[in-house]
């Protein structure tokens, strides 16, 4: 009888694994990934802005690129992370060393790998289940997504200091002639399958690619040619937005002007086209028409470099609300927008009437508006 014996890495390595393709492999996928992490942190700062940081409220599309970017890099890395997965895969059946302090390093490097694996996943799931708006747990998806960033990110760091010697010689010198085809086209149909995967998404974006983009979550049907995020039935908010009685608020330092919809469209009017961006990826331009913001602010006496507290009908939820900057209010592209596209704007949309911005995260753009204040 032979006795049983465990495999190798030798056993299961073949030539088109191991180092050389998992450091091609992870020159992109570090691409990918550091453009996802550096226009994440862009995001947060966006949705988060701490006192040190004013946000600019051009160019327009800002956000719209960045965080279109952070989504097709995300989408993108979903191959790249496989594909380097399995380049790596034999190494799980590496013996450890013999002798302690050597055995001790084994473990901090298989440990750290452990974590940069599973926070990578974390990552690519999240995302991902948050782009389709389903949440199968507990805990806030944007605190952790965050949170989780800076672990995959430290231990991403980690590792590649850790294999400095390893990637340097895996990428130095000539491929050999023997097994260079076949790990080249490795590399190349990951990168192929990267790039199909983003193409078939990013057009949720990149409006000329939507008709490919068969995979985009959000096929940009909607009322008045632009998706709708969340319908005025899902927000609790057509009974009120549909109240004859319906007012707009506008308040200042104890001073209060209420408005009926009329009235606002008897104010003089602006058009300007700006885009929604949503943070799960899909963005869409239109042209957009109603009152300028700082308009509405100066017929209450409210002095320009204050911050504005926006109110929605919709009771609950975090949207419900939102704080418009000094920079935002000042601008004179921000609306109070009462039509959309040509027409009157759809009550999925906002009506009565709703907040557009140059350069903000589609969730600060408020619909069904009834009050705005200034805050001290
Ligand atoms: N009151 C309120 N405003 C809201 C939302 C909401 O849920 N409630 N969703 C926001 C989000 S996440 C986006 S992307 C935009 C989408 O605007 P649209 O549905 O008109 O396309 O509205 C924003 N305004
Ligand atoms: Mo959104």
């Amino acid at each position: 009888m032979c006795p049983v014996r465990l495999p190798r890495v030798e056993d299961i390595e073949s030539r088109l694994t191991g180092p050389r393709t998992a450091s091609r492999l992870g020159l992109w996928l570090g691409a990918a990934f550091g453009i996802c992490f550096l226009t994440g942190i862009w995001s947060h700062l966006q949705q988060d802005t701490p006192g040190w940081l004013t946000v600019p409220t051009s160019p327009a599309s800002l956000y719209r690129v960045t965080q279109g970017l952070h989504v097709a890099t995300g989408v993108a890395t979903i191959p790249l992370l496989l594909a380097k997965l399995w380049s790596v895969f034999p190494r799980l059946l590496a013996r450890p060393p013999r002798g302690a302090r050597r055995l001790l390093l084994h473990v901090l490097e298989r440990g750290s790998i452990a974590v940069l694996v599973a926070s990578a996943i974390f990552m690519l799931v999240s995302g991902s289940l948050n782009v389709v708006q389903w949440y199968p747990w507990e805990f806030s998806f944007r605190a952790t997504h965050y949170a989780v960033a800076w672990v995959a990110t430290g231990s991403l760091v980690l590792h590649v200091a850790v294999k400095l010697p390893v990637i340097r010689e895996a990428l130095a010198g000539p491929e050999p002639s023997s097994d260079g085809l076949g790990r080249r086209t490795v590399v190349t149909a990951t990168l192929a399958a990267s790039v199909a995967t983003t193409v078939l998404t990013v057009g949720q974006s990149v409006t000329p690619l939507r008709r490919v983009s068969v995979l985009g979550v959000r096929d940009g049907e909607g009322p008045q040619d632009l998706p709708v995020n969340r319908t005025a039935r899902e927000a609790d908010a057509v009974g009120p937005a549909l109240d004859p009685e319906w007012r707009l608020t506008v308040a200042h330092a104890g001073e209060e002007r209420s408005f009926g919809r009329d009235d606002l469209l008897a104010l003089p009017q602006a058009q300007e086209r700006l885009p929604i961006a949503c943070v799960e990826g899909w963005s869409r331009s239109a042209d957009w028409s109603g009152v300028r913001v700082r308009d509405l602010l100066e017929l209450v006496g409210a002095p320009s470099g204050v911050d504005v507290r926006v109110e929605s009908l919709q009771r609950r939820g975090a949207f419900a609300t939102s704080v418009l900057p000094a920079q935002f209010c000042a601008d004179p592209r921000t609306l109070l927008a009462l039509g959309l596209n040509g027409t009157t704007l759809a009550l999925d949309h906002g009506y009565p009437c709703r907040i557009i911005a140059p350069n903000r995260p589609g969730v600060l753009q408020t619909k069904w508006v009834t009050r705005l204040e200034t805050l001290a």
